[in-house]
């Protein structure tokens, strides 16, 4: 399938400075590219004020159309949230879907959006932007709309837009409590997650564009999903370290921040990030060579602990050293930090053994002897162990194991190995 094509649009004013204005521009092709779009082209236009009707000016418009029509694109997508009628206005006069950036950074918070908590947050925020959009459409669907509801028994002459408005009004109201409820159940329910699981997990956070999708790409290699069924229910963006290790860990890639989020959007981005929450490390990564990372590293810190992330441990990266920061500095400013590029293979490993070594950091030793009788184990030893060594005689095996404690005080108080 290929990608869908689009359009990155926006009125420059004259408040906003070159670089500003750059800066958002390139923030919102992230985000399409987060999305799955190929972004084909930019359009903008300086101008005093946003057009009341379609945001772009009438001439511009014009030049829109043919633009997208040249690139052949699929949507147009508009640095700023417009209005419904603006919208829809615009959508009519230059084709394609429109969308402003708060629909696409909610349709991003969607995606990643994994506990409950954070599904309910991010559907009241979407059902909050859709409310005057679905009043919009009934709008411009006009009489023939209401028309139609008279006969299709619904109470008192309803449109359908009322109908669709007091549903959501409903929907919104019903999840709201259903928030309030898991708030209270929330701590006791995430500790006893951590138990069931007993997963070494990782997340990648930090800013959108720092290099967290390309770090997980290359520390998992693998396209292919991790297939064991115990984690079936893992989506595409969990992934086993790779080469594996032992214990086994899973990364995670979490929703970026994102620099210019509307303001409606700051509790549902938070609550995408609950993920974070369940990591045992997080690896926070800082694009190096932009030149507002101090302040980035310092939003991404606070909103972490906001969140209760506080006493998570983190390893703090600093990415795309190719392009630019001084590692010097880095090291003497941010102790125990790791400076690198994506792009290099070799840093790439270290990166990969950092977190590894984390994870191995309360790992233990035993030997074992198997008896032939018990060769059965031998599959459930290879999974949860590391064999370091073995030897076989004519009663059995011997095998010197490494592991995480509790599964390695099991075996060994079964198999112990107490002959020689
Ligand atoms: N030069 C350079 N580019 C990088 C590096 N890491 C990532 N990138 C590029 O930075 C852009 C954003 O990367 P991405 O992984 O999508 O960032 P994310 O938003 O944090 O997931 C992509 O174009 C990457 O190819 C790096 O170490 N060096
Ligand atoms: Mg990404």
């Amino acid at each position: 399938m290929s990608a869908k094509r689009a359009i990155v649009a926006a009125v420059q004013l004259a408040s906003v400075s070159d670089l500003e204005f750059e800066a958002s521009l390139a923030e919102l092709r992230q985000l399409a590219k987060t999305l799955g779009f190929e972004v084909v082209g930019t359009f903008t236009q300086k101008r005093a004020g946003f057009d009341k009707t379609a945001y772009f000016g009438t001439g511009k418009r014009e030049e829109l159309k043919a633009l997208r029509e040249e690139h052949a694109a699929d949507a147009i997508l508009i640095d700023h949230e417009i209005s419904p009628s603006q919208s829809f206005n615009l959508e009519k006069e230059v084709g394609g879907e429109v969308m402003d950036r708060t629909m696409v950074i909610l349709e991003i918070f969607h995606r990643h959006a994994r506990s409950r908590i954070a599904r309910a947050q991010v559907e009241i925020a979407r059902l909050g932007y859709m409310a005057p959009r679905l009043r919009e459409a009934a709008k411009q669907a006009g009489p023939k709309d209401r028309a139609r509801s008279g006969t299709g028994g619904r109470s008192g002459g309803e449109s359908h837009g009322e109908l669709d408005r007091r549903k959501i009004r409903d929907r919104i109201a019903e999840l709201q409590k259903e928030l309030d409820a898991m708030a209270l159940g929330r701590n006791t329910q995430r500790s006893r997650r951590q138990d069931r699981q007993g997963l070494a997990r990782v997340a990648l956070v930090g800013y959108t564009n720092a290099g967290k999708s390309t770090l997980m790409r290359a520390l998992t290699k693998s396209e292919a999903l991790v297939a064991d069924k115990l984690f079936a229910t893992l989506d595409t963006t969990v992934r086993a370290l790779h080469p594996e290790t032992v214990p086994r860990v899973l990364v995670s890639d979490t929703v970026g921040f994102i620099k210019n989020l509307p303001h409606g959007l700051v509790a549902s981005f938070k609550s995408t990030l609950d993920e974070a929450l369940e990591a045992s490390l997080l690896v926070h990564v800082v694009d190096a060579s932009d030149a507002g990372f101090e302040r980035q590293l310092a939003v991404t810190e606070e909103v972490l602990d906001e969140i209760g992330a506080k006493d998570v441990p983190r390893l703090l990266v600093f990415n795309k050293i190719d392009r630019g920061g001084e590692e010097a500095a880095l090291r003497a400013k941010y102790p125990g930090c790791l400076v690198m590029s994506a792009r290099s293979e070799s840093d790439v490993a270290k990166l990969h053994d950092a977190i590894a070594a984390f994870f191995q950091r309360d790992l233990v030793e035993a030997e074992l002897f198997l008896p032939w009788a018990a060769q059965k184990v031998r599959g459930e030893v290879f999974a949860t162990c590391k064999v370091l060594e073995e030897r076989a005689d004519g009663e059995g095996a011997f095998l010197r194991i490494r592991g995480e404690p509790q599964a390695v005080k099991r075996l060994h108080d079964q198999f112990g190995r107490n002959r020689q």
